[in-house]
């Protein structure tokens, strides 16, 4: 696939930070959403390149360990582009919401290899959701996480919201949803939502770090390690497809169009006065 939204590289074990005392095996690849002009919001084709990044470092023997990030310094991902939205989804004609959430959230849980997202800055909405399935998460000080669907007439009913209860708990997880605010990788670090808190200027050299010790380790414990972990949230993806149905007729809604043409327009949604007689 020719890759416009999204770079992939791969780095060799003996070429990153931290491996002066061992020699580790294979690759990382580095899987970077280069959208930076909208904060790294993805659209359709953001999303097959994404699921097509992954595909390529699950084939590759040599991969050891994934890395997704965002391009810039001011966002890891921001979500689905508002701006490619419109009433029944992101893409026209595409089925659906337009997007292939569920084909993408799906390869980040099964790709038998670990997946850390290293959050360089904003991770909202959509783009929260894809760092809180990847298996660690390692964030900038200057990071900020948050969901935005009920401001913008959107919601994730799958893995975004029963898989971040498991996470956080339920009564974090819901204020987190519900009250769509910001919060600080400090707050992060806190409620369990991300591993590792550095300085900006160090995140890269970090990731490496744990890249390697993870390279050293035995990759088939790691796979059935990861394996064990999904088991137990693996009946969410039963109750995805359905929640992505609901999505779909959610946003053929004066309701959910309001929220999406607020944030466009940089004003307050009025929900109740849109949705009033119209659904
Ligand atoms: C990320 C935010 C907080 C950054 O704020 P900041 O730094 O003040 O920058 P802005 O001036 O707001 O943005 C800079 C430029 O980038 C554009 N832009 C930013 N985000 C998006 C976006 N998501 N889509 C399109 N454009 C975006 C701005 O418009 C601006 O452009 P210019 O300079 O031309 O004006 C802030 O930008 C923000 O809050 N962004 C919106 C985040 C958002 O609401 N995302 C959608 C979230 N949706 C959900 O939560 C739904 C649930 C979900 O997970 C999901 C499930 C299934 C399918 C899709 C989704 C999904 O994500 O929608």
């Amino acid at each position: 696939m020719n890759f416009t939204d999204v770079r992939y590289e791969t780095q060799q074990g003996t070429a990153l930070t931290g491996t002066a005392g061992g020699q580790p095996e294979g690759a990382v690849a580095w899987i970077t959403i280069n959208r930076p002009e909208v904060r790294n919001a993805f659209r359709a084709r953001t999303v097959d390149e994404l699921i097509a990044a992954f595909r390529a470092a699950w084939a590759d023997p040599e991969v050891g360990a994934v890395v997704l990030t965002g391009a810039g310094d001011k966002a890891f991902c921001s979500g689905g582009d508002q701006k490619e939205r419109g009433a029944g989804g992101y893409g026209a004609g595409a089925g659906g919401i337009g997007l292939d959430m569920h084909g993408l959230h799906g390869v980040i849980r099964n790709i038998p290899k670990p997946v850390i997202a290293m959050v360089n800055g904003y991770a909202i909405g959509g783009g929260h959701v894809l760092h809180v399935l990847c298996d660690l998460s390692i964030a900038a000080d200057t990071a900020l996480f948050g969901q935005t669907g009920p401001r913008v007439g959107s919601v994730d009913p799958g893995f975004g919201t029963a898989y971040l209860a498991r996470i956080v708990g339920e009564k974090k997880a819901r204020e987190i949803w519900y009250l769509c605010r910001q919060y600080t990788a400090t707050d992060a670090l806190a409620m369990g939502l991300v591993n590792r808190v550095v300085p900006a200027g160090e995140l890269r050299a970090e990731t490496e770090r744990w890249c390697a010790e993870l390279l050293e380790k035995s990759p088939t414990a790691l796979r059935l390690a990861k394996f064990s972990f999904n088991a137990d949230t693996a009946h969410i993806d039963g109750i995805t497809e359905m929640g992505y149905s609901a999505l779909e007729l959610y946003y053929q809604t004066a309701e959910a169009m309001e929220g999406r043409n607020a944030f466009v327009e940089r004003r307050k949604p009025a929900f109740r006065k849109a949705g009033r007689g119209k659904t």
